[in-house]
């Protein structure tokens, strides 16, 4: 992309009403603009790592084997009244009504809903299990609307419902996400604490929260440090196999990590004294399990190989993609701007050209992009005819991971300076290296 092309609206003050490092940036790099308190509209940089964020996820749940499908953001309320959370939702469920007087809602999410799919199709333990999956906007009225895409009142999630004809199929399912949810916040550079939570408005048995931990997080956590060592790394995982994920649970869950909803200080007090800690968190996501509750109340059964039928059993299962943007940055940042781990940045290389206009300059920074754009890493080409001073700060603030600077001066012994964004180090090449440097660098990602 050349910036002269691009819609990147960029602010040079902090707005006065943005009180995190992440709320502020969005709204600097140009990635977000509100529409109404806790309602954004997605900048093209801000829509760019949202999508990528989306992509890693559905990659990784459909390795997983779950199923992607997408269901209305408006929902009528007469499959929550049967579940009964029509009422108990409250003043968090945004109530609309149509012009017959029917009563819709936009989903805060889509239990009810994915049930009564269920119901009307699945019939048999044949059939199962089956976990679907979307990722959709959804709609929470927040009292406290704050900190950008933190905690609004639009967002974007993605939820998925898993379908087991027993329990001890429903808790397969359970273990699964947790190893796959793993897998999707290490894929984007992030530490992603399971910690033991309460099941709120979803209910339910079981649940984790994964969290990452940043000190403007808005949950308080308690946890043995030995959990923040864990990682899934490279192992090969069949998601099928029952004992690897119950393996994989065991691993990460055994070490006491709760937030404060569930925190046991007696058995906090259990954990070596050099290993306890407790800090904030950032809630990224949480998983369910919750058996019959909602295939009792909306009756979804399947008939069991007794030819008897039985409500199916059931959890749920949320990332916070957009709010997965502000941890990324409350966790990737410093006083100039966003430092995008590289496999989620919105460009992966930015190319300043010092003397915009100058043939030689020129020539260099078109054979970069173009040699950049045919390896697939998505240059940012800051072509503009602005001073040197304002091209670094952008990129800088937008964040890319590298940058390939290119001066009369360097030309004239035939280098470019290429710098690491989080290292802040820099060093001379030829524009053959650096291109063949910044291959290198993504090949490992
Ligand atoms: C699981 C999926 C559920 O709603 N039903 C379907 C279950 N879980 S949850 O924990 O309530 O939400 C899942 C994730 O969504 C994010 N989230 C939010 N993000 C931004 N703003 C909000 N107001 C907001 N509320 C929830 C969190 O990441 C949460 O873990």
């Amino acid at each position: 992309m050349r910036l002269s092309r691009y819609f990147l609206p960029v602010l040079k003050e902090n707005p006065a009403d943005a009180k995190i490092a992440s709320h502020q940036l969005m709204l600097r790099a140009g990635m977000i603009r509100q529409s109404a308190a806790g309602i954004y509209s997605w900048l093209p940089l801000g829509f760019k790592v949202l999508r990528m964020l989306e992509n890693i996820v559905h990659e990784e749940q459909q390795r997983a084997g779950h199923i992607p499908m997408l269901m209305p953001t408006l929902q009528t309320a007469d499959l929550w009244r049967e579940s009964g959370r029509y009422e108990d939702y409250g003043e968090e469920m945004l109530r609309i009504k149509d012009r017959h007087g029917r009563d819709l809602l936009y989903g805060p999410t889509n239990e009810e809903l994915i049930t009564d799919i269920f119901r009307n199709s699945v019939n048999s333990y044949k059939e199962l299990p089956l976990t679907l999956y979307h990722i959709q906007w959804k709609f929470r009225d927040e009292v406290r609307p704050r900190f950008g895409v933190m905690r609004g009142r639009e967002f974007f999630m993605k939820d998925g419902y898993n379908f087991d004809l027993d329990e001890a199929g429903a808790l397969h399912a359970y273990n699964r996400h947790l190893v796959s949810y793993l897998r999707t916040y290490e894929r984007m550079g992030l530490k992603a604490l399971p910690m033991r939570a309460d099941t709120g408005p979803i209910g339910g048995d079981h649940s984790h929260e994964f969290l990452v931990l940043a000190e403007t997080g808005e949950s308080e956590v308690f946890y043995d440090s030995a959990v923040s060592e864990l990682s899934l790394g490279e192992r090969k995982i069949d998601f099928d196999d029952v004992a690897q994920c119950q393996g994989i649970f065991d691993e990460f869950t055994t070490p006491y990590a709760r937030t404060d909803e569930t925190h046991d200080a007696a058995l906090f007090a259990k954990v070596p004294a050099e290993r306890q800690r407790s800090a904030r968190g950032i809630e990224v996501g949480q998983i369910f399990y919750f058996g019959t509750k909602y295939s009792d109340a909306m009756n979804a059964r399947v008939s069991s190989p007794d030819g008897k039928p039985v409500p199916v059993h059931m959890g749920s299962h949320g990332i916070g993609v957009s709010r997965l943007i502000g941890a990324l940055i409350e966790a990737n940042h410093d006083e100039r701007g966003i430092i995008w781990p590289e496999a989620v940045a919105p460009f992966r290389v930015g190319i300043v050209n010092l003397k915009q206009g100058g043939a030689e300059t020129d020539a260099v920074c078109e054979q970069l992009y173009n040699g950049l754009q045919r390896g697939g890493l998505e240059p940012l080409y800051d072509d503009r005819e602005t001073r040197a001073g304002a091209k670094f700060a952008t990129m800088d603030l937008i964040g890319c991971p590298w940058r390939i600077t290119v001066g009369p001066r360097g030309l004239k012994n035939g280098m470019v300076e290429l710098t690491c964004r989080r290292s802040g180090e820099s060093e001379e090449m030829s524009p053959e290296a650096a291109l063949d440097r910044c291959a290198q660098i993504y090949r490992e990602v």
